[in-house]
């Protein structure tokens, strides 16, 4: 209650989920996507947000320090997975622009904001929803885990940075979840035992809601069917 947070890809999966339990949790939500025709947010402000356009994040970014957001949820991102010999230019970009340099300039667009908001003696936060193969990889896995790799040392590094402007930064890792992420159905009978977005958004509320003194740096979550390494 008293927050208000900023939230990409709220349109749908986890995005939307953790608009969601944040508005039920009593949070101002303002949540961006590309796609805002047919869906039902209650309690949450859905502003059209293309995160690979610097105008779009431009201006959503201004809506959101207008309203007075204390954290930023970058969670927008897509999924690809190929063989290295089939990746394209074109696909390469895609996936790089959304997931690696959307993260950038949408954070990158707050900072002045947090910056003062740490001058009036206010505490901000970030949390990345990047992926637990931000530091492991598969086969297929190139042109997906180069851009979460990339987001992790992205998180990384501005952690580091925000520490002199009192921003707290953490990494939420989770496995498999069932989502609509690259181009599937959610509900599928093969998803059953998988994550929920519920399940995320849980971790992003716990990283938002520890007192002050405490930054969770990262969350790392798994369903218990997917047998992995950590
Ligand atoms: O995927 P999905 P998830 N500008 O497809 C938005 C990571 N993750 O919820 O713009 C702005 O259901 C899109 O909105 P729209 C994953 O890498 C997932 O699973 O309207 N928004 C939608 O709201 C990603 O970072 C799994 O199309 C853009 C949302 O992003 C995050 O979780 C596992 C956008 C995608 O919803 C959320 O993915 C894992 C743009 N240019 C990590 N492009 C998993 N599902 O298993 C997309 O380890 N969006």
């Amino acid at each position: 209650a008293g927050r208000v947070v900023a939230v990409s890809g709220a349109s749908k999966g986890i995005g939307r989920a953790v608009a969601q339990a944040l508005a039920g949790a009593g949070a101002t939500v303002i949540g961006g996507a590309r796609t805002r025709e047919g869906v039902d947010l209650p309690g949450v402000t859905l502003l059209p947000l293309d995160v690979t356009q610097e105008a779009s994040v431009q201006a959503f970014a201004e809506r959101c320090a207008q309203a007075g957001v204390d954290a930023l949820v970058n969670n927008a991102g897509v999924g690809s997975f190929m063989p290295v010999q089939d990746m394209t230019p074109a696909e390469y970009r895609r996936v790089m622009d959304t997931n690696v340099l959307g993260t950038l300039l949408l954070t990158r667009s707050l900072i002045p904001h947090f910056q003062a908001r740490h001058a009036r003696g206010l505490g901000s936060q970030v949390v990345n929803v990047t992926s637990d193969v931000s530091a492991r990889t598969f086969g297929g896995g190139a042109l997906y885990t180069a851009s979460k790799y990339a987001q992790r040392a992205v998180t990384q590094a501005l952690a580091h940075e925000g520490h002199a402007y009192g921003l707290r930064v953490t990494e939420i890792r989770p496995g498999m979840v069932d989502t609509f992420f690259n181009a599937t159905q959610q509900g599928e009978s093969y998803k059953a035992d998988w994550l929920r977005p519920a399940d995320v958004a849980d971790a992003v509320l716990y990283a938002l809601s520890v007192p002050r003194h405490v930054r969770v740096d990262e969350v790392l979550l798994h369903p218990v069917v997917q047998d992995v390494a950590f």
